[in-house]
């Protein structure tokens, strides 16, 4: 059972949005793409789905400015413009993606005391979200896994994967990912590597699919 996680497609993470990621929006067509043409058995999404006072946001910590670190529930957070406010725009997915092909959404980050950058479980580790149980009762031997952004919710997504889907290989789409910082990028990278993820693109998955 080979599968596709397409991570926070979202408005807010596409240019325009609140949490923008530069070319965010281009790896749209590439996910609709492997959507329609990659072999998948199985397709589904992360949302990043926050309540408008969720502790991530530095509106909700007097002084403080986006993008500086801050704490939340007494441990470090970065701290976000507010995005992906539950019912906003901004938490929409990319209107051009193709949305009918997804099977299974799982919303993620409604806790406000704790972020979520994981499609699987809360930034703490305690709470899981019930996306490694939806994938292993479906039999998921494969997953893929791209999306926004490759150095926050992508790559924690990945490691994850790795240890709440034992048995199943995960691999790193590139070209289906963009990160907020090209430091950030950088370091998701070489962690993902140093943790043996392959890394692959939609034109070897294309051409596998076509074999
Ligand atoms: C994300 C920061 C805050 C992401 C979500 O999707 O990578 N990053 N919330
Ligand atoms: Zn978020």
């Amino acid at each position: 059972m080979k599968a596709l996680l397409l991570v926070d497609l979202q408005n807010g993470f596409c240019p325009g949005g609140h949490l923008p990621v530069a070319e965010g929006d281009q790896v749209i067509p590439v996910a609709n793409r492997l959507m329609r043409e990659g072999g998948y058995d199985l397709i589904v999404a992360s949302q990043d789905w926050h309540p408008a006072n969720h502790g991530s946001f530095a509106s909700q910590h007097p002084g403080a400015r986006p993008f500086e670190m801050g704490t939340l529930s007494g441990k470090p957070q970065m701290l976000w413009p507010d995005h992906c406010v539950q019912e906003t725009a901004d938490a929409a997915f990319h209107p051009a993606l193709e949305t009918d092909r997804i099977h299974f959404v799982q919303k993620k980050g409604q806790d406000i005391g704790v972020d979520s950058y994981s499609a699987f479980r809360d930034n703490d580790r305690t709470a899981l979200t019930g996306l490694a149980d939806y994938l292993k009762a479906k039999g998921v031997t494969r997953l893929d896994i791209g999306g926004l952004a490759t150095d926050y919710c992508v790559k924690f997504s990945v490691l994850d994967a790795l240890e709440l889907l034992p048995g199943a290989e995960i691999r790193f789409v590139s070209d289906l990912s963009r990160g907020i910082t090209p430091e950030g990028v950088e370091a998701a990278l070489a962690e993902m590597k140093a943790a043996g993820i392959p890394l692959t693109t939609s034109a070897d998955i294309l051409a596998e699919a076509r074999r």
